[in-house]
């Protein structure tokens, strides 16, 4: 019966769209998946903030009511279903993951948006295959004129992650040391804490879903050098076979060096850039203008990162002290501290 089936609505070149794709096959909700940008096509209501994937919610009264943004939307499945969490039980194993899962979402985003509309290979490609992800038997004179828009839609908005000719390579630079650090961490681990995955493999897999499958200029430095992490990404797909031993993710004293190399890679660019876009939207300035690992950094003010930044600082904050100490020790030295230097004192 499709009542019971959790409605989500999104599109394959979405890479949060993927992420909660991913999430629910893992933790075994069973769902229908209606491709498609507009909920005009289906019977379901359209959210306030127009954005994939909406998943729709049952009221009080039965009707389904739609949801975006996917950080609180897999904590409202984890209440809403029992089992196969991908929430770690320990406080500080916890924290870590929050912080992988808004890097991923936040950071690695910067990374695909770029790569995708900025190279002209990955332009033509983009470009002439999305647009027959809304209707595939529309006629090819009306798919390019589709082509045109589209791309020079998502091309003008290159400015919203940040990605300009001065931040190409701090972005490119990036991109490549994260594949680097998550391919030394799977030679160990399956997960990136631990045995099972947690929200931050989910998150950090849907933006892999798109800069390693799908565009031609990240996914071939994906191929040539990290084919360890390719794998990992198609096997993320679909994880509903996985039994996942309730010991399986680290505790807090467990997380590795890999780990927090992965940490000091977020302290370098994710960090110096969301401090900077905060303190440009409390100041009116109208560029965020900041330096990554000695590079220049400039873009328009994010305040949706704003929010990010206070949604950290306040799991931060709900800690316990004993916690919180464990998670200062954790990221002491990998420029992830100076994120809660105000909240510590
Ligand atoms: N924070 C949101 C981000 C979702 C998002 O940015 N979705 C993109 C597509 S991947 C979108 O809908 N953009 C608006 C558009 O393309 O018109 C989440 O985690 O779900």
């Amino acid at each position: 019966m499709s009542d019971d089936l959790l409605p989500i609505r999104g599109a394959p070149a979405s890479p949060y769209t993927r992420k909660m794709l991913a999430l629910l096959r893992y933790r075994r909700i069973p769902y229908r998946y209606i491709q498609g940008l507009n909920a005009s096509a289906s019977e379901l209501p359209q959210p306030k903030v127009s954005l994939i994937p909406v998943l729709y919610f049952r009221d009080g009264s039965g009707s389904l009511q739609p949801e975006v943004d996917s950080t609180p939307i897999i904590r409202r499945l984890e209440r809403e279903y029992p089992g196969r969490s991908v929430l770690p039980q320990d406080p500080v194993t916890a924290f870590i993951d929050y912080l992988i899962e808004d890097y991923g979402d936040e950071w690695l985003t910067k990374a695909m948006f770029h790569y995708r509309w900025y190279y002209q290979d990955d332009i033509d490609m983009a470009g002439s295959i999305l647009p027959h992800y809304a209707d595939v038997s529309r006629p090819d004179e009306e798919m390019s004129a589709a082509r045109r828009q589209f791309s020079e839609r998502q091309i003008s908005r290159l400015y919203v992650v940040g990605s300009n000719d001065t931040t190409a390579p701090v972005i490119e630079g990036s991109y490549k040391r994260f594949l680097g650090l998550l391919n030394d961490h799977l030679k160990l681990h399956p997960y990136l804490l631990g045995a099972r995955p947690g929200a931050g493999d989910f998150a950090c897999f849907g933006q892999l879903t798109q800069l390693v499958q799908f565009d031609p200029t990240p996914s071939r430095v994906a191929i040539e050098s990290f084919p360890r992490v390719h794998a990992w990404v198609s096997k993320m797909e679909d994880l509903s076979g996985l039994e996942p031993s309730e010991d399986g993710f680290f505790t807090g004293s467990e997380v590795p060096d890999t780990v927090r190399q992965l940490l000091r890679e977020i302290g370098r660019t994710y960090v110096p850039v969301m401090l900077a876009n905060a303190r440009a939207l409390d100041q009116g300035f109208e560029q965020v203008e900041t330096t990554v690992e000695g590079l220049p950094w400039v873009q328009k003010p994010f305040p949706y990162q704003a929010k990010c930044l206070q949604w950290l600082r306040a799991e931060y904050v709900r800690l316990g002290d004993a916690e919180r100490e464990q998670i200062d020790d954790l990221i002491r030295g990998t420029g992830c501290e100076v994120l809660f230097a105000r909240a510590e004192s």
